[in-house]
C-alpha cells in the first residue's frame, strides 16, 4: 500500500509527507495543485500528472506561473488560482516572470497497452486529439539503440497502434507543439515495452 509506506517512517515530517502525496500521478481528468509561494517557489516544484489532468496554482505572494514553450500565462497573481488542464505528453517546464531562478516543471506521461504478438502496442499520447495550435510528436527506438525514429510528426490524432514487425524492447517518448509560437514541449519520460 503506497499510502501505508508514505506513513511508516517516524522521521517523516507532515510537509514531505505532503509534497510526497501531492507528487503522486493523478487519474485521469482528476486536479492537482500546486502552491505558489511564499517565498519564491512553487510546492511541489516538479509533478508528474496524467493526460487531461486540471493543475491548478494558488498564489500566496506575487508571482506568475508561465510556461516556457507558451503553453500557458497566468500573469501577475497574488492571490487566488489559476488552473490550467494539460491533455497531451511531454515535460512542460514553467517559470516566474517576476523572480529570476523560481522554476517548475509537469510531466505528463505516455501511455502504452498491450504487447502481445502480432497486436502490437496501443500507443495514447492525448486524452483528446489536438485543438488549435497544437499538435504531436511520437519517437521510438529498440533498446540498446541510440536514435530515435518518428512514429508521428505534427499529428492532430490523439492515439496510434505501434505494431513493428518482430518481436523486442521498444522505448516510446512523444511531446506536445505549440504551433502558435513555433515550440514544443520537452519530451515524455521514456516508456520501455516489450512485445513477445
Ligand atoms: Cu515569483
Amino acid at each position: 500500500m503506497r499510502i501505508r509506506s508514505l506513513l511508516a517512517p517516524a522521521g517523516l515530517g507532515a510537509a514531505a509527507l505532503l509534497a510526497a502525496l501531492a507528487t503522486a500521478p493523478s487519474a485521469v481528468g482528476g486536479g492537482s495543485t500546486i502552491t505558489v509561494g511564499p517565498g519564491n517557489s512553487y510546492t511541489p516544484a516538479n509533478t508528474t500528472v496524467a493526460q487531461g489532468t486540471t493543475v491548478t496554482w494558488t498564489f500566496q505572494g506575487t508571482h506568475t506561473t508561465t510556461s516556457n514553450q507558451g503553453f500557458w500565462n497566468s500573469r501577475q497573481q497574488s492571490s487566488g488560482s489559476f488552473p490550467k488542464t494539460l491533455p497531451s505528453a511531454g515535460r512542460f517546464p514553467y517559470h516566474c516572470t517576476i523572480h529570476a531562478g523560481m522554476n517548475g516543471s509537469i510531466v505528463v506521461p505516455l501511455r502504452v497497452t498491450g504487447g502481445s504478438a502480432g497486436s502490437g502496442l496501443t500507443l495514447r499520447w492525448s486524452a483528446s486529439s489536438a485543438g488549435s495550435g497544437r499538435a504531436f510528436d511520437v519517437q521510438f527506438r529498440r533498446q540498446g539503440t541510440t536514435t530515435w525514429s518518428p512514429f508521428r510528426t505534427n499529428a492532430t490524432s490523439a492515439t496510434g497502434l505501434f505494431n513493428p514487425s518482430g518481436s523486442g524492447t521498444y522505448q516510446l517518448r512523444a511531446r506536445t507543439s505549440n504551433t502558435n509560437a513555433g515550440k514544443e514541449s520537452g519530451w515524455s519520460p521514456v516508456i520501455s515495452k516489450q512485445i513477445s
